[in-house]
């Protein structure tokens, strides 16, 4: 069977800058030689794990394991302890790819290590999988639990950028620049396999600073609400960043709401108006604000091509038009992996996938998010955070007796960690509890502030009832 590649570009090189990362680029034949020689390296493997820093290394071992056709498993490099075990334990990985130098944490220096070479010189591999095996096995947090890793396959990926492509018109010409984690759904699968698969170019500067951006030159820009706000905070004071940003094509925001605010604020800074676009882990993106449609702020836009979404009323509704987010479509994940009780869970009776999201639809078919069914999911700085694992890690700690963590309101990060901890004796200090989460979990989980209490508010079986918590 004649398989089309997943990354063709690098099959037939184009003169062109594949990815910059700071000051340092890589040409499509100099990302072939590299991914090439280390794709051989992997070949064979059951799956890797890669020390996913920001940096030029993780996008070629990235790379190379999908030339390899080995599923790679991208790593926040800040996992604490208790999470890098699970996920480690649960994953799997032969061997970890790391750039050279870098020290790893330790359950991560156990594994043999590759050392990704950006300057390789190998073959790119002519055969490759097909488009049902997995690609990517990317861990997200559920509401209780520690999280569980999305298996992705090449295909998912593969007609998901295809399909992201059509609605932003995105082409090799087009250079995207973004600064997000490459270790996430946004950052790795939007936002490296994205531009690859194109045949265009990846720039990251580190953060979305003003003048890096500007410099950048970008057509498209991909970001994090918290990123644009930050953006929009530091435009105010520099106008000629912004009309140098502005000369982009696209600016588009997800992974959480972008506030009206912000969407006035950037559009003032940069004459351009914001899209968004909305997916999940487990099902990448599936509705995303097209380059030619009108701009419509509060909305994520249509659903893209071959992916189906339906709203199911939820129960008590009055027909206000609120339901559930359920969707079908070729990017959808394939399921958790060791985990076949929570990816049934994750499904309806009849198939669809349930987001937990709840929308509307409004008159030009756009969907507009109105909330999430799960108290218990918490999006800060467009993470996913699971408040029970957070609950769990404070529980562990000598000095908690009971913990009850939610999310509030924040300018910044959309939602802000916040844990109600009834001290077991004398109350620990805050930083302590905070340190503590922190090197359990990674540190964006860690709550960014603790209030003691005497006791938390319960219903009759017992059960804390977290909306009676002081927001
Ligand atoms: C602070 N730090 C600590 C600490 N206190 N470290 C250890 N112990 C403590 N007690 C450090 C952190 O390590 C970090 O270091 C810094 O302080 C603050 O980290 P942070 O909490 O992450 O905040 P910040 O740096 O302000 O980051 C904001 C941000 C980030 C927006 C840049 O949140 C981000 O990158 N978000 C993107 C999330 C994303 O990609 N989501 C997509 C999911 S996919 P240092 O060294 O880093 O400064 C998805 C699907 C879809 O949702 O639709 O896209
Ligand atoms: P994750 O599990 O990290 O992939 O997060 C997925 C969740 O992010 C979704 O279920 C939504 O709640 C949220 N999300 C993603 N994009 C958007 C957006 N544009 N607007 C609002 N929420 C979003």
């Amino acid at each position: 069977m004649v398989v089309t590649p997943l990354l063709p570009a690098l099959l037939d090189p184009p003169d062109r800058v594949a990815l910059r990362f700071g000051d340092t680029a890589l040409t499509y034949s100099e990302l072939a030689g590299a991914a090439g020689a280390l794709a051989a390296a992997l070949a064979g493997r059951q799956r890797v794990a890669v020390h996913a820093t920001p940096t030029l290394h993780t996008a070629v071992g990235v790379t190379a394991a999908l030339l390899a056709g080995v599923p790679a498993v991208p790593l926040n490099p800040k996992l604490g302890e208790r999470e890098l075990g699970h996920v480690l334990g649960d994953s799997a990985p032969e061997v970890v790819l790391a750039a050279p130098g870098v020290e790893l944490p330790g359950p991560l220096a156990a594994l043999p290590r590759v050392d990704v070479d950006i300057a390789g010189t190998g073959a790119v591999p002519r055969d490759e999988p097909p488009p049902s095996a997995p690609g990517l096995v990317i861990y997200t947090s559920g509401t209780t639990g520690p999280p569980k890793g999305a298996v992705l396959s090449r295909g998912a990926l593969a007609s998901n950028v295809d399909a992201l492509a059509e609605a932003w018109e995105w082409t090799a010409d087009d250079l995207l620049a973004h600064a997000l984690p490459l270790f996430h759904v946004h950052g790795l699968v939007l936002g490296v396999v994205g531009p690859l698969r194109r045949g265009g170019t990846l720039h990251h500067p580190g953060t979305l600073d003003a003048r890096a951006l500007a410099a950048a030159g970008a057509s498209m820009v991909f970001g994090v609400p918290t990123q644009y706000h930050r953006l929009a905070d530091q435009l105010e004071s520099d106008p000629d960043s912004g009309a140098a940003i502005g000369r982009a094509r696209l600016l588009v925001s997800g992974s959480a709401a972008l506030t009206a605010v912000d969407h006035a604020r950037l559009h003032k800074a940069t004459g351009l108006a914001v899209r968004e676009r909305y997916g999940l882990t487990e099902t990448l993106i599936l509705t995303a604000a097209r380059a030619g449609d009108e701009p419509e702020p509060g909305t994520v836009g249509r659903p893209l091509r071959d992916t189906e979404v339906r709203l199911t009323p939820l129960p008590g509704e009055q027909g206000d038009g609120l339901g559930a987010v359920e969707v079908r479509g070729p990017g959808l994940f394939d399921g958790y992996l060791n985990r076949p009780d929570a990816t049934a869970a994750a499904h309806t009776s009849d198939g669809w996938f349930s987001t937990g999201d709840i929308g509307r639809w409004t008159p030009s078919g756009a969907l507009a998010l109105v909330g999430r069914k799960a108290t218990d999911l918490i999006k800060s700085g467009g993470y996913k955070i699971g408040a029970g694992e957070i609950e769990n890690a404070l529980l562990e700690h000598a000095g908690v007796a009971e913990a009850a963590v939610i999310g509030v309101p924040d300018d910044d990060l959309g939602e802000r960690v916040v844990a109600f901890v009834v001290p077991a004796g004398s109350a620990p200090g805050e930083r302590e509890l905070i340190d503590h989460v922190a090197a359990l979990l990674a540190p964006h989980k860690r709550p960014r502030e603790v209030r003691f209490t005497d006791s938390l508010p319960r219903n009759d079986m017992g059960k804390v009832v977290k909306a009676r918590l002081p927001r």
